[in-house]
C-alpha cells in the first residue's frame, strides 16, 4: 500500500447482521495470491449519478487522503499508453506550490476521444456545470468544492503530471462505487482462523482480478447517470463477481433473489472520496464510495457461487491482509473494514 494510511478510529457500533441467504451447491474458491501492477493499462469508463440515500451511513466517513499525497496517480507511464507523465516530486503536488517549470503533456485515450455515451465531448465544444449536478450527470465532488482554472476542473489532490481526461470519460469527477462482501474466514472444522501474530480472526472479502491490469481489486464499478448507489453496488457485484449475465435463466432467477437478500442490508458505508486511480489526469479523477456487507454467520454470502464476469478476469474470496497489494488505494478500504471489525489487518 502506497497511500498513507490514515489513523481510523470509527467508534460507532455496527448493526449489521448475517446476511441470509439460503445454500447454494457450488462452492466458493479461496485464493489469497495477489498480483501488482502499477502502469498498466485500465479501462476507460465515466459516468456518475446520484448519491443513495439507501446506504447507511451512521459510521461513514469521507476519508480523505488529505494526509497523504497521491502516489499511483503520479505513476510514471500512463495506463494504455506511452505517455510519461511530467515527474511530479512529493513537495510539488500540491496546486498551492509555486512550480512555474511544471509542463505535463496532455493525453486523452483514442476510447473517449471516440465518443461513447459515458465520456464528455471535448471541453472546447460544451459548457458543463462543475461543482453541480449537471443533468443527470454528477459533477460535484465529495470532497468539497474543486477548482477550475482555465474552464478545466483542478484534481482536487493537486498535480499527477498529465492534464486532460487520460481513460476516463469525464472531465472532474468520476463517480464509483464499491461493494466489500466480507465474511471470517473458517477451518475445516469451521471454527474462525485466529492470525498467528495479530491474535485476530481472519477476515475474506470477495475480490476480482482486473483484466485491464491484472491487479487485484474490490469488484466496484462506475455509477450510471442518474443511478443510485445502492444500485450501482449490486448491478457491479453482480455483473463482475457472479457473471449474472452469461448465466443460465434458471440459474439467475436463483441468484437474482440471493443477490437481492444480501444488499436488502443497508451495508455498512466504509469510505467516500477520492481513489488514487493511476488513471487520474490534472482534470479528471476517480472518485468512490464503498459499502461493506458482512456475512457474520457464514452460511449466506459465502454460499454465493463466485464466477467472474464482465471487466474481471478472476474473481475469488481473499484474506484481508496488509501485506498484500490491491488495485489503486484499495487496500485503505480494507484496513477500514479490518480495524471496524476488529479483523486481522
Ligand atoms: C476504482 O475504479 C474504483 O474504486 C472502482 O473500483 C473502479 C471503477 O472503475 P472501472 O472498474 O469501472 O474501470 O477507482
Amino acid at each position: 500500500m502506497l497511500v498513507a494510511r490514515a489513523a481510523w478510529a470509527l467508534s460507532i457500533p455496527l448493526t449489521i447482521g448475517a446476511l441470509l441467504v439460503p445454500q447454494c451447491p457450488r462452492a466458493p474458491a479461496t485464493c489469497s495470491l495477489l498480483l501488482s501492477c502499477l502502469t498498466s493499462s485500465p479501462s476507460g469508463g465515466g459516468t456518475v449519478g446520484n448519491r443513495s440515500p439507501g446506504l447507511c451511513s451512521s459510521a461513514a466517513r469521507s476519508a480523505s487522503m488529505a494526509s497523504g499525497a497521491h502516489v499511483k496517480a503520479r505513476c510514471p507511464v500512463y495506463p494504455g499508453s506511452q505517455t510519461r507523465r511530467f515527474p511530479v516530486p512529493d513537495d510539488k503536488v500540491s496546486w498551492e506550490t509555486e512550480w512555474p517549470e511544471y509542463l505535463p503533456p496532455s493525453y486523452t485515450a483514442p476510447s473517449v476521444l471516440a465518443r461513447p455515451a459515458w465520456a464528455d465531448p471535448d471541453i472546447s465544444s460544451f459548457s458543463p456545470y462543475f461543482n453541480a449536478l449537471d443533468g443527470t450527470v454528477d459533477r460535484t465532488s465529495h470532497e468539497g468544492e474543486y477548482r477550475v482554472e482555465d474552464g478545466k476542473p483542478l484534481n482536487p489532490h493537486g498535480r499527477t503530471g498529465l492534464t486532460e481526461r487520460g481513460l476516463l470519460g469525464r472531465w472532474g469527477p468520476n463517480h464509483a462505487a464499491d461493494p466489500i462482501v466480507t465474511r471470517w474466514k473458517r477451518d475445516g472444522a469451521g471454527h474462525s482462523v485466529i492470525h498467528s501474530e495479530s491474535h485476530l480472526p481472519v477476515l475474506q472479502f470477495v475480490a476480482i482480478m482486473r483484466k485491464d491490469c491484472g491487479e487485484w481489486a474490490i469488484p466496484g464499478g462506475m455509477v450510471d447517470p442518474g443511478e443510485r448507489v445502492s444500485l450501482t453496488l449490486q448491478r457491479e457485484f453482480s455483473e463482475e463477481a457472479l457473471n449474472l449475465l452469461a448465466v443460465n435463466p434458471e440459474e439467475r432467477a436463483w441468484l437474482r433473489d440471493r443477490i437481492a437478500s444480501l444488499f436488502a442490508s443497508p451495508g455498512f458505508q466504509v469510505y467516500e472520496g477520492y481513489v488514487d486511480d493511476p488513471r487520474n489526469t490534472d482534470n479528471a479523477w476517480m472518485e468512490t464510495v464503498a459499502v461493506n456487507f458482512h456475512d457474520q454467520s457464514g452460511d449466506s454470502v459465502s454460499e454465493l457461487p463466485l464466477q467472474a464476469g464482465d471487466d474481471a478476469g478472476q474473481v475469488s474470496w481473499m484474506d484481508i491482509d496488509s501485506t498484500l497489494s490491491y488495485y489503486a488505494n484499495h487496500s485503505l478500504f480494507l484496513e477500514m473494514v479490518a480495524k471496524e471489525r476488529h479483523a486481522h489487518w
